[in-house]
């Protein structure tokens, strides 16, 4: 009781593409939260179509964190473990109203962002994916579709684009007066959209934002420069048209 158990101890079970990258917006949420606590973790990578062999069906998605005897997915759940567990380092919500605006955020951000996201880059994750999972997700995805397949969905992508571009507006305006979402200092809802991009960035083929997008690329700039262990040899400007 009280002492702080290692953090060596901690497994971090993650969904990667072919080229190893982690590929899961949610996962990369819980790779910052673990760098605000200082918390340096093991790695486990996984493919999509792992997931249930290895949690022998008692997870079906990733992040799942594994510490001493623990093990838990839901990157909420996880982010919440680790102030609990972790209270004497760096907090990753200040307090209840912290953690409830940023869910509120949270339901913005996925409902809108991600699902305009997918629509543009539904081919693109398919191709990034490991060779054995692409089955897997085309078979999944395209349920998830009725039946319209991966190309037929991302045909007109371009199209699209603009309505994802505008979607970022709000981001956009509260960054031109904040360094970060959070404020002054980056905050999981910070970690929230990063966590977005870099999915992005590890799979696009199309540059998602706009040449001259300074607010999203200055804030992009310093998120990674506030945390190069999280980000370290990712660059910001593949984001960006050229
Ligand atoms: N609510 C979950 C969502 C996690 C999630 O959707 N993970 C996806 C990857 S982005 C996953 O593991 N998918 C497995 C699959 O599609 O079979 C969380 O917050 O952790």
């Amino acid at each position: 009781l009280g002492v702080e158990t290692t953090a060596s101890q901690i497994r971090l079970y993650e969904l990667v593409f072919d080229d190893g990258r982690s590929s899961s917006p949610y996962v990369w949420r819980i790779r910052y939260a673990l760098a605000r606590k200082g918390l340096p973790f093991e790695s486990v990578p996984l493919g999509f179509t792992q997931i249930p062999a290895v949690f022998k069906g008692r997870f079906k998605t990733v992040p799942v964190i594994e510490h001493g005897d623990r093990m838990m997915a839901e990157s909420w759940d996880i982010a919440e473990y680790l102030d609990r567990a972790f209270p004497d380092r760096p907090p990753i919500f200040s307090g209840p109203a912290e953690n409830a605006m940023v869910r509120l955020f949270d339901a913005w951000f996925v409902r809108d962002l991600f699902k305009k996201t997918f629509s543009v880059y539904a081919l693109d994750i398919y191709n990034a994916a490991r060779p054995d999972d692409r089955p897997y997700f085309r078979e999944s995805r395209e349920r998830w579709l009725k039946g319209t397949t991966l190309e037929a969905f991302t045909a007109s992508r371009e199209s699209r684009l603009p309505g994802v571009r505008d979607a970022l507006a709000p981001l956009r305006s509260h960054l031109e007066r904040n360094a970060f979402l959070g404020g002054n200092t980056p905050n999981y809802a910070d970690f929230i959209a990063l966590g977005a991009f870099h999915w992005v960035a590890c799979m696009q083929t199309l540059p998602m934002l706009a040449k001259n997008d300074d607010v999203l690329r200055g804030w992009l700039d310093r998120s990674f420069a506030f945390y190069p262990e999280v980000t370290r040899g990712f660059n910001a400007s593949t984001l960006f048209e050229s």
